[in-house]
């Protein structure tokens, strides 16, 4: 797919998951490099800036595109020559989406070992990192029970619980509201992240804070699934993440509600730290209280823009 392509698929959610839409920007770039014939590196230059502002922005809140990105064109500012460039960001391109993929199979096999037999889990949206952990947990001979939610307004949970269904795990869908009266029945809450921050907050789905909460009063484990490029490095420097806010025809009908009744569409939101027991990534398990550290060792040689 070429840049506006992608751009216009991320949008739309024809490509969605913070993964699938950080391998799609990477994949993009690689293509532009490709198949483009730049006549001078300035030129090159101009052109790997543009998509690269048209592709983060065209899903603020997960940082994964924005690191995605940065994986992709890591280099690429000190290359002296068309020639270079596009070897670089092709390598680095094809680097980021096998390291991308090998983690949430990594992560799938980690956070594995978290699920009990006869375990009972609650999962939210649409996350590859969680459910491949669920996953991998039913592959090992586990007798699990999934409750997977709606996710209002979107409805992924009808790809997770076909997904689910698929590989032969007992799953139920239930209604975003159902969260809070299904919690007393589950041991564990595994969900994906959009966006880690360097205090350990995650921002996911909209409703995950709600999950968090309900797991809490419980006393239930809520655990979140995540690959390390979904950390944050703005977010040391105090940078806030950008909840998007998606049309309100997502919510209701045209017609359906008076003309003076405000509709608010935010489709993400954050999870603090103190809700959360602990982060399967595929450099292992963390406590939210040890993401700094992860970060400096992940993010430490990369310089932003
Ligand atoms: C998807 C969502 C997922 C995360 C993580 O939201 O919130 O939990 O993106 O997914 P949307 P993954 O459907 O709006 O993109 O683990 O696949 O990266």
């Amino acid at each position: 797919m070429n840049v506006d392509e992608t751009v216009r698929a991320i949008k739309s959610m024809e490509i969605r998951g913070a993964g699938r839409i950080a391998r799609a920007a990477a994949a993009t770039l690689g293509e532009l490099a490709v198949s483009k014939d730049w006549k001078s590196i300035s030129e090159m230059r101009r052109d790997i800036l543009n998509a690269k502002k048209e592709l983060i922005s065209s899903r603020p809140t997960a940082v994964s595109l924005m690191n995605g990105v940065q994986s992709t064109l890591k280099g690429f500012n000190e290359c002296g020559t068309v020639k270079d460039a596009k070897a670089l960001i092709i390598k680095n391109s094809e680097d980021f989406i096998k390291a991308s993929n090998e983690a949430v199979t990594k992560i799938g096999i980690i956070g594995s070992r978290r699920i009990k037999d006869g375990a009972v889990i609650m999962t939210h949206c649409n996350s590859s990192a969680a459910l491949e952990c669920i996953k991998a947990a039913h592959r090992s001979g586990k007798k699990i029970k999934v409750y997977a939610t709606e996710s209002r307004p979107w409805r992924q949970g009808i790809l997770t619980v076909n997904e689910l269904a698929k590989e032969g795990i007992d799953v139920t869908l239930i209604i975003d509201g159902a969260v809070r009266s299904v919690m007393k029945k589950v041991d564990i809450v595994m969900v994906g992240a959009d966006t880690i921050t360097s205090n350990g907050a995650v921002i996911n789905k909209i409703g995950t804070s709600q999950l968090a909460l309900a797991a809490n009063e419980s006393h239930v484990p809520f655990v979140v699934c995540g690959e390390t490029y979904k950390i944050s490095p703005q977010s040391l420097f105090g940078d806030m993440v950008t909840i998007e806010e998606r049309d309100i025809g997502e919510i209701v009908k045209k017609g359906e509600i008076s003309g003076n009744v405000k509709v608010f569409n935010p489709v993400f939101d954050s999870t603090p730290a103190k809700y959360i027991d602990a982060i399967v990534t595929e450099a292992g398990i963390i406590s939210p209280g040890s993401v700094y550290e992860i970060m400096m060792r992940q993010f430490g040689d990369i310089t932003f823009e």
